[in-house]
């Protein structure tokens, strides 16, 4: 070891436990515990694992996440199961469960799952703290609607608040970045009242045809959070709301632009990055026509910048593209390049097999699934662009 310096590169660690892929939403819910299982298939089989390192991470516990959440929500999530749920019970529908659109269903297991997907956003972050790695990920995490006493979109526990105030324990300022094509307005709002913490989403936004907002109908380009100017988080959010169908080059412009902007302004010790696969071309649910290596390059802009840096998953609802997406981004983190063609010997493989669901390779062109016009002029996104350097100046700096 005598003289030998460090390697160079970043030491990545790899933070899953995989018994959160044995939870199921509901046979017809978008949300898919399963796509982790593909990921992690995908990781393996490109020998990732020998580029990080692993851990499984043990559950959150109760009194942990106390720490961002009430207690009396956490005794009902932890005590509510679908032989003893009562749906017209007024505490039910008051913590967010079921309603006309059973996003947040009871199923079995639910604690289980909330303390696993929990504890490993919140052992990556420890991670970080210790500096035993320069990234940390969590493709189970990234639960960003919950909020401290209600369930939302899919989102029981905020993961991700967990995380970040583990790391503000050390840091004096982290940046929250948020790429899922939902509004990250959970996190968003449980530091609304901080300057420690800066939030910023990228996001679809508006309204459709049949008068509904896209979900959850916040996170416009005005909304930077409190306008009282003796608030210390005032300025200290920062939304970017898009419209349908916007393309690669447009987002990567729009993301290297902006992220670029607020590093620069904010000068974060810490960075939390959602990367939520919803935004792709193709997803189920999302409106946006990225392919996996301009979703990959939004990771590698952040990368870039070497502050200590927890990657966490988030929405996704076409699984095997799930799985592409974050195999992808792993492979950036460590530095490594993949072929396309998938190896032999992936359990799964017949996901990834025949001309619908990508042709046995780890690139598919997404843009093939032509769902959502682009809506996205250069005149509006030239304003957006000048509407958020405009917002930056609120941040008091
Ligand atoms: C059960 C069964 C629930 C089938 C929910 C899509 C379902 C959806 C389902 C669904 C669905 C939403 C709303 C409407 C609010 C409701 C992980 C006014 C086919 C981070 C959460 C989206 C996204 C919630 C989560 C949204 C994340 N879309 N089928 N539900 N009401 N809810 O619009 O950001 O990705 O769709
Ligand atoms: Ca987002
Ligand atoms: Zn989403």
């Amino acid at each position: 070891e005598y003289g030998m310096e460090k390697p160079k590169g970043y030491s990545v660690s790899f933070h899953y436990n995989p018994h959160v892929e044995y939870h199921h939403f509901g046979s017809s819910h978008p949300m898919k515990p399963w796509r982790l299982t593909l990921t992690k298939q995908l990781v393996l089989a490109y020998g990732l694992e020998y580029c990080m390192e692993l851990y499984e991470p043990r559950p959150a516990t109760f009194d942990e996440l106390a720490i961002f959440h009430d207690r009396e929500y956490l005794s009902f999530l932890s005590n509510v199961t679908p032989q003893n749920a009562k749906p017209d019970d007024p505490a039910y529908l008051s913590f967010g469960f079921g309603g006309e659109s059973n996003d947040c269903p009871v199923f079995d297991g639910l604690w289980n799952y909330v303390s696993i997907y929990s504890g490993a956003s919140m052992n990556a972050a420890w991670n970080l703290l210790n500096k035993q790695s320069d990234i940390a990920i969590n493709w189970s995490g990234g639960l960003h609607h919950a909020k401290k006493n209600v369930a939302s979109g899919f989102c029981y526990i905020n993961d991700i608040v967990l995380a970040i105030q583990l790391l503000l324990t050390q840091n004096q300022r982290v940046l929250y970045i948020d790429i899922d094509v939902h509004h990250g307005d959970g996190v968003e709002a449980a530091f609304e009242s901080t300057d420690r913490v800066f939030t910023l989403s990228y996001h679809k936004f508006g309204i459709d045809r049949n008068g509904y907002p896209f979900f959850p109908g916040t996170g416009n380009i005005n909304e930077m959070g409190p306008t009282d100017p003796t608030n210390r988080g005032k300025g200290h959010s920062l939304n970017i709301p898009i419209d349908d169908g916007i393309d690669d080059d447009q987002y990567k412009w729009l993301f290297k632009t902006i992220t670029g902007a607020v590093i620069n302004k904010y000068n974060p010790t810490a960075i939390v990055m959602q990367s939520g696969a919803d935004s792709l071309g193709g997803d189920r649910l999302g409106r946006f026509n990225l392919n996996i290596k301009a979703h990959g390059f939004c990771v590698e802009t952040v990368k870039s910048y070497g502050r200590p840096l927890l990657l966490i998953g988030g929405g996704g609802y076409t699984p095997r593209n799930v799985a592409r997406t974050w195999c992808h981004e792993t492979s950036v983190c460590v530095g490594a390049e993949l072929h396309s063609k998938l190896p032999a010997h992936i359990p799964y493989i017949q996901a990834f097999q025949g001309e619908e669901n990508g042709g046995g390779i780890l690139y598919p062109d997404l843009h093939n699934t032509k769902r959502h016009e682009n809506l996205n002029t250069p005149q509006k996104l030239q304003k957006l662009v000048e509407q958020a350097m405009e917002n930056l100046r609120y941040m008091e700096g």
